[in-house]
């Protein structure tokens, strides 16, 4: 199933093909560079650099893409007209989410959004967005306007499995990062109240976690934290992308008081606390934090 913007298509198509690659592409590449960080002031894999000139160069070549920028990268390339004209888009990917799980061997992904405005962009300006999930099959899912669909990938090319994937109304499973020391009082007491309700899937690697609540139903989030009050994730580049594809599933996110739709952005690199799934689950998580206030 194509999507029918034929630039969306495009990026959709080049990451598909790219996916394999860079899947194949971590044998070999799973050291830490010396003295590298990425603009958060996060140690950098080989992989993640890798995957991340593999990313830009391509998706900075099709045409109706007039910006790419990664978590990998401290500036925004421009590389076209400025997104927001007619069919141009901004691309901000997160190449390798997950990387640090390239030691112990388990689940990663890759997260693209593809903004209609220049970046940073709010992320109600997303036309469409989507994760590859590196787990025993690589999988991805797509979110336009029109739906939410999830593909399995091999050889470069991706097959339906579901061209209709909503979160299911029943929650079952939660992931909350950070460590517990490091939570505030009232998210703490939530968090308590939820691990008393569902079963925890928490992975270190956010595709991985969230990719659980698409399947099962439940709550993933990444919080204000006492030492870090925006949290550890990155707006544009995980929070929007994100929280698009939950809410088109029929889900909700939040970063704490409002959609991650609605949050204004003001850096590239900007990070947020960061809440996605069930609906009822997120309106209670908005309502406790509202009390401390
Ligand atoms: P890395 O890319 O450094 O592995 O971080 C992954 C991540 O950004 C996100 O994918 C996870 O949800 C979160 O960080 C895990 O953070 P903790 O290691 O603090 O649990």
């Amino acid at each position: 199933m194509t999507v029918s913007d034929p630039v969306v298509e495009s990026i959709v198509a080049t990451v598909t093909r790219s996916a394999t690659e860079i899947r194949q592409g971590l044998v070999g590449r799973r050291n830490t560079v010396d003295d590298e960080e990425n603009p958060s002031g996060e140690t950098q894999f080989a992989a993640d650099i890798w995957a991340d000139e593999l990313l830009a160069e391509r998706l900075s070549t099709i045409d109706g893409v007039g910006q790419y920028a990664s978590e990998e990268q401290s500036d925004v390339l421009e590389c076209g007209a400025a997104p927001g004209s007619s069919d141009t888009y901004a691309v901000a990917v997160d190449p390798l989410d997950g990387s640090s799980n390239l030691t112990s061997n388990n689940a990663m992904g890759s997260i693209f959004g593809i903004y209609a405005d220049s970046l940073p962009a709010r992320g109600d300006t997303l036309v469409a967005a989507g994760y590859v999930l590196y787990g025993p099959i690589t999988t991805m899912v797509i979110a336009t306007d029109e739906t939410v669909s999830e593909y399995e990938l091999s050889g470069g090319e991706r097959r339906l499995i579901d061209q209709d994937v909503t979160l299911p109304e029943d929650p079952v499973a939660y992931g909350f990062g950070g460590r517990v020391p490091n939570w505030t009082d009232t998210f703490e007491a939530y968090a308590r109240e939820i691990e008393s309700e569902l079963k925890l899937r928490y992975g270190g690697a956010m595709i991985g976690d969230v990719n659980q609540v698409m399947t099962y139903g439940g709550i993933f989030g990444y919080p204000a934290l006492e030492s870090a009050p925006q949290g550890k994730l990155r707006l544009q580049f995980e929070g929007n992308p994100i929280g698009y594809i939950v809410e088109q599933a029929g889900g909700a996110s939040s970063d704490g008081e409002q959609s991650l739709l609605t949050v204004e952005p003001t850096d590239v690199h900007q990070r947020t606390p960061v809440f996605v799934g069930n609906d009822g689950l997120l309106e209670r998580l908005e309502a406790s934090l509202e009390e401390s206030v």
